[in-house]
């Protein structure tokens, strides 16, 4: 299959000034001098501006602006054309049957070109993640830190770990299998220190709150209180539309309503629930649990009130240093402030005041967080459960290996830590490490 020149549209479906088409593999150049008959094949990555023809036909397809590649000088790692054609349809419908018709040529999988400069030695696996994540980035820190894992932050991290695994197993292996060398005595207590250190860092690495895999996927906001407070008719407010259903009668909302927004750069996910309060209704009592249960894994808890009325002691049990105090209903004549001080808001969802006030509160707690779990720790965030589940296996086996009964058993472990820190980036088996590292002991036997 890696024999098939591949292609695709890489630019959004339907009609636009400009489309780029991709081919990629050992035909691609074949594939450019059959479109442009007659016209003189240019010099690698010289953009030229080309008359395209159908083949079959002789028929003019469109004037374009082509590229082509050499492997491995290409993000593919193989000989590649760039077409940027008119962005109408019919021509990009024209240009593709004509390519598919081409010898050896077929449609790209998706990702597959991606996959092809993996597989080609031309980025590793948290490169390839990261390309994922920069395309489907919608806010400012997602891209941030997509781009940051793209330039090989978690890339250097993760190999670093597997190299410096790899050397104290060798050194390991080297004394089990050559013990009459020149090595020291007790070996594995030499390299114990070491192998905690990693442990040490990697423990760090793992505890770092869920900030990266947070930026990622979003950071969890939930809008808590009791009935009536206008939870429902904040969240309406925050994300411009009718999302959940507002009424006067107090216990409307039941379920958890889920609602994405951009806060200031922040992907973030907003969630409206039930009413606090004693209830025997029996689905009541279902949407109270799972509004508390959304508070417990709630990055950032929005406490609101009605400001006419005492405070509820439900509401005032869930205040803490992760929680926003909101008292709404400003505009009422009764409303009274029930509690004072600096960092309490005061609001009307109704005449749409104090909103402002309350995003840009929301935005500094979220700024507060992520740069809390920054500061605690100088390594780059870890952004997939994918990562923490390696590295949670890695860690387990090295502590398996410190407190091996024999010298075989933690080699062993050893080469399982490797293996699960390999994983992470894909590249370089084991043995193969093993091999360049054992090259430089010149036992010579
Ligand atoms: N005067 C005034 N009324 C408001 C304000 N915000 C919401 N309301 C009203 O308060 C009532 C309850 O609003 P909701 O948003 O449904 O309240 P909720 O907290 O979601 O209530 P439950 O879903 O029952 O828990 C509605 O009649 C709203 O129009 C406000 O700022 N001022
Ligand atoms: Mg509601």
């Amino acid at each position: 299959m890696s024999g098939d020149t591949i292609f695709a549209l890489s630019t959004p479906p339907g009609r636009s000034g400009v489309a780029v088409i991709r081919v990629s593999g050992p035909a691609a150049w074949e594939g450019y001098s059959l479109l442009t008959p007659g016209q003189i094949l240019p010099t690698a990555r010289q953009a030229v501006t080309r008359k395209l023809f159908d083949p079959n036909s002789g028929e003019i397809l469109d004037h374009a602006m082509v590229i082509g590649f050499r492997g491995p000088s290409s993000f593919t790692g193989e000989d590649s054309v760039e077409y940027q054609i008119h962005g109408g349809t019919a021509i990009i419908d024209g240009v593709l049957k004509v390519l598919s018709s081409l010898p050896y040529h077929r449609m790209a999988l998706p990702g597959e070109f991606t996959r092809r400069a993996f597989e080609n030695g031309k980025i590793d696996l948290t490169a390839a993640e990261a390309i994922a994540d920069l395309i489907h980035a919608e806010t400012e820190s997602q891209r941030l830190q997509a781009l940051k894992q793209m330039d090989g932050a978690l890339f250097y991290l993760y190999e670093g770990w597997k190299d410096r695994l790899a050397r104290i197993l060798a050194l390991m292996e080297a004394d089990l299998d050559f013990s009459d060398q020149d090595l020291p005595d007790d070996l594995i207590l030499k390299v114990t220190p070491d192998v905690t250190d990693i442990m040490g860092e990697i423990d760090c690495h793992l505890n770092d709150g869920h900030r990266g895999e947070l930026l990622r996927d979003g950071l969890r906001l939930v809008i808590l209180g009791a009935p009536n407070a206008g939870k429902s008719s904040l969240l309406n407010k925050l994300c411009q539309r009718d999302a959940a259903i507002v009424s006067p009668i107090a216990g409307t909302t039941r379920d958890v309503i889920d609602v994405h927004l951009n806060l200031g750069g922040y992907s973030v996910i907003l969630a409206d629930t039930a009413g606090l309060r004693e209830t025997d209704n029996h689905i009541e009592a279902e949407g109270i649990t799972r509004a508390i249960n959304r508070a417990g894994q709630a990055d950032l808890k929005i406490l609101l009130f009605d400001g006419t009325k005492e405070l509820d002691q439900q509401t005032m049990d869930l205040v803490d240093d992760r929680s926003i105090i909101v008292l709404n209903k400003s505009d009422e004549k009764g409303f009274h402030a029930p509690i004072e001080g600096p960092n309490i808001l005061k609001m009307s969802v109704l005449r749409d005041e104090g909103i402002e006030e309350l995003i840009d509160s929301i935005i500094a707690a979220l700024k507060a967080m992520i740069e809390a779990a920054n500061s605690s720790s100088h390594f780059p965030l870890l952004t997939r459960a994918r990562h923490r589940e390696a590295l949670e296996k890695a860690y387990l086996s090295l502590a398996r290996s410190v407190s091996a009964p024999l010298p075989e058993l933690a080699a062993e472990d050893i080469r399982m830590a490797v293996r699960h820190l390999g994983s992470l980036t894909g590249r370089v088996d084991v043995e193969d490490l093993l091999d360049m590292i054992f090259r430089d002991f010149c036992i010579g036997k």
